[in-house]
């Protein structure tokens, strides 16, 4: 019992002092007058959480322009993130999310996204053929199904129920990459602005909730059936509407053994800006891994202030920041300085 209501009262003084760290303040003074002061500051601060905001992996600023125009227009964070993601999935030249992106080596497009939303309800997708807009079909899952993930041929039927139309996903681009692929065929995976990655998206809308998405076709050539960390809840993408959300992108498999995107966010719950959480969740993949160097993989995360902080392995990994009418591309700092 006394453990718990310590753990209460950090928890408060935790949230205290970081909504007034935020602000350049500090928290220490004793007299009645300047905790009168210091309510004034919070409650100021947490109407400045409403500012909607989304921010997004690598440099897609369609993507993030429509979702920070949604939250503009008032939609809920996790509407916006799926109309977001949406533009990506639908972009038929961007060969690493839905439509038009990299085949499996027997060059069937499969694709793979979840969501969460605010009050901790999610929902994913793993390996779906013919459908575009995987995102949304994930938030039907959460929504229609006692469920939280459909794979494969099951989540394509239940798409097909859920009114979706089915769509070749294959395009000439990639078709013709792929073949020129089956020549030499190797399995190294160049995940870095070159090929702008999977989307995964974080929106904090004007009601002060907090949402998110993550779309991918996954690792251009993986083995039929392969399945990365995007769809999965806790690497790809984690939410909790208390404290913030985490995103990922880059060599699935790594961030899968350390539960990324769910690390970030305890880091977060235990004090941590979103910016060391990023880079603390980096450490722990490079300090057990001799091969960090081979392979990239970038975070992302926004806590309910609103703060933003990014980290990445290898330089070249850069996000989207939206607020204020403002849609930025932000640089990623990076661990391995050469
Ligand atoms: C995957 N994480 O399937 C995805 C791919 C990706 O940047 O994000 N690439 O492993």
């Amino acid at each position: 019992m006394l453990t718990i209501k310590l753990l209460i009262v950090k928890r408060r003084h935790f949230i205290k002092s970081t909504a007034l760290s935020s602000l350049g303040l500090s928290l220490g003074a004793s007299s009645l007058a300047c905790q009168k002061e210091q309510k004034t500051i919070i409650s100021k601060h947490q109407s400045m959480t409403t500012i909607p905001k989304t921010i997004c992996t690598w440099g897609f600023t369609n993507a993030n322009a429509m979702a920070a125009k949604q939250l503009t227009e008032g939609a809920k964070a996790l509407d916006a993130a799926i109309a977001g993601v949406a533009v990506e999935e639908e972009n038929i030249k961007n060969t690493t999310v839905g439509k038009g992106g990299a085949p499996d080596r027997q060059g069937n497009v499969t694709l793979d996204a979840c969501i969460m939303d605010s009050n901790g309800d999610c929902g994913a997708v793993v390996c779906v053929e013919n459908i575009v807009n995987v995102a949304a079909l994930a938030k039907e899952v959460m929504q229609n199904t006692p469920h939280v993930m459909l794979a494969g041929a099951g989540a394509e039927e239940f798409a097909y129920k859920m009114g979706f139309n089915k769509e070749n996903l294959l395009s000439e681009a990639s078709k013709t990459a792929w073949e020129t692929w089956l020549q030499s065929p190797e399995y190294k995976p160049i995940i870095n602005i070159e090929n702008h990655d999977t989307i995964g998206m974080l929106c904090l809308d004007q009601y002060g909730d907090i949402a998110g998405a993550c779309t991918t076709s996954g690792l251009s050539y993986k083995m039929k059936g392969r399945v990365g960390d995007s769809p999965i809840i806790g690497s790809g993408l984690f939410i909790d509407n208390e404290i913030g959300g985490a995103v990922a992108t880059g060599m699935g498999e790594e961030v899968m053994k350390t539960v990324g995107s769910f690390l970030i966010v305890e880091l977060m719950r235990n004090g941590l800006s979103p910016q060391k959480a990023c880079e603390e969740a980096i450490r722990r993949i490079v300090s057990k891994n001799d091969h960090y160097k081979d392979f990239q993989i970038a975070y992302l995360a926004m806590n309910k202030s609103g703060e933003v902080g990014a980290y990445c392995i290898h330089e070249g990994f850069t996000f989207m920041e939206a607020t204020k009418g403002k849609n930025k591309n932000v640089k990623v700092d990076f661990y391995h300085k050469a």
